[in-house]
Formats: C-alpha cells, structure tokens, sequence
C-alpha cells in the first residue's frame, strides 16, 4: 500500500467515527440548536468536537502532514495538507435535516490528492484518491453524460459572503436554460451528486477550501470538469466553483462566467480504465 492508499485509508475510517460522532450530537428538527458566527453561518457542538476529533486523530497517523480546518483555521505546516470541514451543510444539521456531510481532502503540490465525504444521516460515503477513481459506498461513480441544460439539474450554491444579485442571475440563467434549480444548504454534497451522476452541474460565486477539498478529488476522479479553484489564492481566500458533467461543462462557463481548462470539455467519454475502486474500499 503506498502512502496515498494508506491515507485514505486512514482517512475512510475517521470520517465515518466522526459522522458517528456528529450524528450522536445531532439536534433534534426544530429551531437551529447552533450559534451563529455570522449571518447564516453556524456553528454547532458538533463543529468543534469533530475537527477536534479528526485533527486528532490525523496528526496521530501522520505527524508530518499539515492539518487546516474551518474552526480552527491552519493550525499545522506540512508538504502535505489535511483539509477538513467538520460539518459540510451546517444549517441543515443544526434543524435535524439529513443533507450534510464530515468532509476530509488532503491537497499537496496544488492540487487535491484524496478526499473522502460521510454523510451518515443519508447512510453515503464518497471516496476518491489521485489515479484510483471515485466512489459512492465502495461502488465506482461516473459524472453523467448530459449534453444539454433543458434536460439537466443544476445546483446554485449561496451564502451571505457575497451579494445576491449574482446569486439571482445565476439562478434565472440555470432557468432559462430549462434545467431544474437547487440549492441544498452543503457545497461538498452538491459537488459529490455531481460526481455521482445524480446532478449536472454545481456553481457558487463564493466557496472556500475546506468545502471543496475532498470534493474536488472525488470530482476529478469521476470525470467530471471543474474549474481552478485552488489556483488564484483558492487555498487562502477561497474562489468561485464550477463542477459539471462534461458535456455541459461549456455551457455552464459561459452562463457563469467561470472558466472551465479546456482539456475536461467535451462529449462524455468513457475512459478505459479510469474507473478502479482503491484497495480501501475494494
Ligand atoms: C457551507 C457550504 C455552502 C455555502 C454555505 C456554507 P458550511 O459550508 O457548503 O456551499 O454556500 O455558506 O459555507 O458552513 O455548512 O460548512
């Protein structure tokens, strides 16, 4: 097993006993059990004791690798980075919704090495690492083969960090396009039914890393194209995302605005190969 095998699988064991964690501290339906670190961005009991949990648990295994994580930012320096968002979709979890998810990436040399999502309240764990595909529960995932928008679903992700108005725009062109409009309330679960087939497209003006990190593997690994987020200062300040199926990647740049590396454009094609279910979850 070489060293990006056994990181994930590290990690695959983590992220499933820290959704276990979190789903025993779980708040029941009802008004958010949370506090608020600024409009509609909260923070639960959870938040805290996960990332806790998994930085942790993570420096055990691999004291050499970095560790940064949305409460308590980048606490350690390594060639090789643990990228975590404790809980991913924090306003569903603190009304007892179900759409969240313990989201774990490692990102090394720019670019997203591995990353595995457990979204234990909808029983899924999506898993990637660079060259061993992606998957959904252990089974191989592929993004889909859509070529046209009026036949698609399309999620635009929101929050308060930027004004509205391009969050409306967005939303009217996804519209007009004839595609059905989400919003689900967790970046990193829109990316993963990207991944998974079961969307066409996620876009959000404004996203940071520790949303993205795992997804981005899980994405790349899955075939799907995605803009550059961690280019342009992504790791520190955040970026815009794009992800989509292939065969409206171009279509979705141009409604957005958000370029798409010409080389993940293109009719689906079914790449021999690129499809292996890692040693981890085989
Ligand atoms: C959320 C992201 C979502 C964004 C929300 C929030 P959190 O992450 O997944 O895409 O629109 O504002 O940042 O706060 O639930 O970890």
């Amino acid at each position: 097993m070489n060293a990006l095998e056994r990181r994930l699988d590290v990690a695959l064991q983590l992220a499933e006993r820290a959704g276990a964690l979190a789903m025993s501290l779980r708040p029941p339906p009802g008004a958010a059990v949370a506090t608020l670190k600024s409009a509609q961005d909260w923070l639960t009991e959870a938040d805290g004791a996960v990332e806790a949990f998994l930085s942790r648990h993570l420096a055990e295994a691999f004291p050499e690798d970095g560790f940064q994580g949305e409460e308590t930012g980048s606490g350690r320096a390594g060639a090789l980075r643990w990228v975590v968002d404790p809980i991913d979709g924090t306003s569903n979890f603190a009304r007892g919704a179900s759409r969240w998810c313990v989201s774990v990436g490692l990102v090394g040399d720019g670019e997203a090495l591995l990353g595995v999502l457990a979204a234990p309240a909808l029983g899924e764990v999506f898993a990637a690492r660079k060259g061993g595909g992606a998957t959904l529960n252990g089974v191989a995932i592929r993004a889909a083969r859509t070529q046209d928008l009026a036949r698609g679903i399309v999620e635009v992700g929101w929050s308060p960090r930027r004004p509205n108005a391009p969050f409306h725009d967005l939303a009217q062109k996804v519209m007009a396009a004839g595609a059905m409009l989400r919003a689900g309330g967790s970046g990193a679960m829109g990316l993963a039914d990207v991944a998974a087939g079961r969307m066409d497209a996620y876009v959000e003006v404004h996203i940071n890393l520790w949303d993205v990190a795992a997804a981005l593997a899980i994405l790349s690994e899955a075939g799907a194209a995605t803009s550059d987020f961690l280019g342009r200062n992504g790791m520190l300040d955040g970026n815009p995302i794009l992800a989509a199926a292939p065969g409206v990647a171009d279509a979705m740049a141009e409604m957005s605005g958000i370029p798409i590396p010409a080389r993940q454009t293109g009719p689906f094609t079914d790449a021999p190969g690129s499809i292996r279910v890692s040693p981890a979850q085989s």
